[in-house]
């Protein structure tokens, strides 16, 4: 069974990686997930141009029954040179994906111009859409200062370049944000970042669960999967074929890795489940997606992508 996947010259031998945020902000978690033999790459902690504790704990929780799970880390992240250095020093075959969220256009521009001017020659993802920075708006749900942000830094980067998009909910969204993003060489989308500004209540105290921004946080796994399926497909449904599609989220069986790929993601990225299950995940999952495949027939898994029917 192939499954495997490119964008631009990058090749991926296996289709699954972590999503941001989980099992890579040290050097430890980040090795762990490149020496594991079902995954394609890896995915640095977005990062700060410093250093970063992050908000006050609990900052995460796992919601009973299997739902999910509602964060509010706050952007904790070892700083930009601390992943900097990671990447320079690394040898590895697998292509790396260097995460950054300035809590500023000018952190980001300052990040990119330092990821331009280095020797760092894998793939960078801007993430536009952390929730969880008490007084900062995702910055995707701007579509103004998303343009704006974008053509600021195709200006002067020229290596590839991706965003970590926000679910959206409505179809004059999706229009409004595929319309910026087809202006730009962008190498790929992320879609979806955990749904932002969740409430979740623990039924014995009636407390919420986690302590910063009084309990609101971004909700992962299975409660998201519904939505990260309409955005990956959504958008793969208006951006232009140059620019390939990670999907993420609610990603707990191969089942799921499935539908992402007959939505019409590239790669598929795991969170929550990640999270909960630990390394172990990425073998679980691609055996199980080996097996759907194989039952209905594909040998190759580019044959199933964005395969979705619909009812005529
Ligand atoms: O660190 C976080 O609180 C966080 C980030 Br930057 C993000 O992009 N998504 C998320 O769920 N949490």
């Amino acid at each position: 069974m192939q499954l495997t996947a490119n964008i631009q010259n990058y090749h991926f031998d296996h289709i699954l990686l972590n999503a941001a945020g989980v099992m890579c902000q040290t050097t430890t978690e980040l090795d762990t997930v490149l020496a594991s033999d079902y995954t394609g790459a890896v995915v640095t902690k977005s990062a700060t141009p410093a250093l970063r504790a992050g908000n006050p704990e609990p900052r995460y929780y796992e919601i009973p029954n299997h739902l999910g799970t509602i964060n509010s880390m706050g952007l904790p992240n070892a700083g930009f040179d601390y992943y900097m250095s990671y990447v320079s020093e690394k040898q590895t075959t697998k292509p790396i994906f260097f995460s950054v969220a300035g809590l500023s256009k000018q952190d980001n521009l300052d990040m990119l111009h330092q990821l331009q001017d280095s020797k760092f020659n894998g793939l960078v993802e801007l993430n536009l859409s952390c929730p969880n920075v008490p007084g900062k708006p995702q910055t995707a749900y701007d579509f103004e200062t998303t343009e704006q942000i974008l053509s600021e830094v195709f200006t002067f980067f020229t290596k590839p370049l991706g965003v970590k998009l926000p679910p959206y909910f409505d179809i004059a969204h999706f229009d409004m944000i595929a319309n910026i993003l087809n202006k730009f060489p962008l190498a790929f989308v992320n879609t979806i970042n955990s749904i932002g500004n969740g409430l979740v209540i623990d039924e014995d105290t009636d407390t919420v669960v986690i302590k910063p921004k009084s309990g609101f946080g971004g909700v992962g796994g299975p409660l998201v999967k519904a939505t990260a399926l309409a955005n990956v497909r959504a958008l793969r449904q208006r951006l232009n074929s140059s620019i390939k599609i990670i999907g993420t989220g609610g990603v707990t069986t191969g089942r799921d890795v499935y539908e992402h790929i007959l939505c019409g993601a590239d790669l598929v990225e795991v969170g929550s489940q990640l999270a909960i299950e630990g390394i172990g995940v990425f073998e679980r999952l691609e055996k199980e997606l080996a097996d759907i495949l194989t039952e209905k027939g594909y040998t190759i898994l580019d044959d199933a992508r964005g395969q979705l029917k619909t009812i005529s």
